[in-house]
């Protein structure tokens, strides 16, 4: 643990004779690493790491390359930690320090739980408010390949506003995010499968992948596990668009809890209260919870687990850290255009020879998505 090596190194000590002497403590308690898989209050659940690693080497980007490298493999024990009295909190803002999916050292405890020293740096994180106005803000999970934005048309209806708010965040944490229109078995209304179906094409022409799946029939699931196979997955989402159910479908052994119809159709009552992980295993042809080191993994498939996140519904997606000048490169079909403005501040609002307004009227850009732009740029500025 280099941070702690070095706080050795500078106990330093001056003795009688006005030399300083080096010494080295005895009590230096053994370090851990593992995985933050699961948050509540203030206690963290860490999956342990069975072989050293280089999370905390102090390279550029140190856990670039996933926890599931050869170097690393994980035992299925999981330890449960709280933090370090002082530990300091990154910015004063943040009402969470650690977050699932972080990288932590630990120091165990004689009665078997951990205290938690220090966390790596992050490669990139999901960060939202819990409202528009509110000041502070929630990680809602760290080191992610990939956001699954899980949306339905009917019960609960998911908005176009509230879907481009999670790619915006997304393509400002450089996390790939794709889209998956759950429940598609409920689609018999011909109006609402044409809503769907213009989502759909929308969303492809702008360059996300999305999916029409169903965890109720299993339609799409196939798609769904070649798109996230061997990744740290985040599934976000309004409450009750089966965001556990379709975990559930990928993976059979899970159990998750999923909510009654009346929980969520009427009440919005969330059914998952914190976010997890779940390391899976793609076994032959099914998914299974993982129960065996990596490394005895068949690889003829796919030879990585995937680590399955599944969240607490959302209401609304509060934006954070957004600049109005930004913005518009958060949107890749209006950075695609936007050199060409005149103006090299253009806010594509109403500035003559605007080449996102061209785009807007010449059906390159959609009005749904012109739209959430100004919505965003709108609470950016009354932020501000
Ligand atoms: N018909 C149909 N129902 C589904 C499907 N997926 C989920 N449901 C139902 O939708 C309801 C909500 O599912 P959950 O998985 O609990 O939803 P969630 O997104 O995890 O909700 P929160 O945990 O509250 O955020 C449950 O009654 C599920 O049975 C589907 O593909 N088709
Ligand atoms: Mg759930
Ligand atoms: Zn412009």
């Amino acid at each position: 643990m280099q941070k702690y090596e070095k706080s050795l190194k500078l106990k330093v000590k001056s003795s009688k004779f006005g030399k300083n002497v080096y010494f080295c403590s005895p009590k230096m308690p053994t370090m851990e690493e593992g995985l933050v898989i699961r948050t509540t209050g203030s206690w963290y659940r860490v999956l342990v790491f069975s072989e050293q690693c280089s999370v905390f080497s102090g390279a550029t980007h140190p856990i670039d390359n996933q926890l599931n490298t050869k170097h690393l493999t994980l035992n299925t024990q999981a330890v449960d930690c709280r933090l370090r009295g002082n530990y300091r909190l990154r910015g004063n803002k943040q009402t969470n320090p650690v977050a699932v999916g972080d990288r932590v050292s630990f120091e165990r405890q004689a009665d078997g739980t951990g205290v938690i020293h220090d966390v790596a740096d992050r490669r990139n994180y999901i960060v939202r408010r819990a409202t528009k106005l509110s000041k502070q803000t929630h990680v809602i999970a760290a080191n992610i390949d990939r956001l699954c934005i899980v949306a339905t048309l009917g019960l609960p209806r998911t908005s176009t506003g509230f879907i481009d708010r999670l790619l915006v965040t997304a393509e400002a944490y450089h996390i790939p995010a794709a889209i998956v229109f759950n429940k598609s078995d409920l689609l018999v209304d011909p109006e609402l499968r044409e809503a769907q179906q213009e989502l759909v094409s929308l969303y492809r022409a702008v360059g996300y992948p999305v999916l029409e799946v169903s965890a109720l029939t299993g339609l799409g699931l196939d798609s769904l596990r070649d798109l996230i196979a061997g990744r740290t997955v985040l599934f976000s989402g309004h409450s009750g668009v089966g965001k556990s159910a379709l975990l559930n479908a990928l993976c059979p052994g899970l159990d998750l809890r999923v909510g009654q119809l009346s929980d969520w159709s009427l009440k919005g009552r969330h059914t998952t209260t914190f976010a997890e992980i779940f390391p899976v295993q793609v076994g032959s042809g099914q998914w299974i919870v993982d129960s065996t080191r990596e490394q005895a993994l068949p690889t003829a498939h796919y030879p990585r687990l995937t680590y399955l996140i599944d969240t607490p519904g959302i209401k609304e997606f509060g934006m954070v850290d957004f600049s109005a000048q930004e913005l518009s490169h958060f949107f890749p079909e209006m950075r695609a255009v936007l050199h060409d403005c005149h103006f090299a501040n253009c806010t594509h609002r109403h500035e003559p020879r605007c080449a996102v307004l061209a785009a807007l009227d010449d059906g390159r850009i959609s009005p749904s998505r012109y739209q959430s732009y100004l919505s965003i740029l709108d609470d950016i500025e009354t932020a501000d």
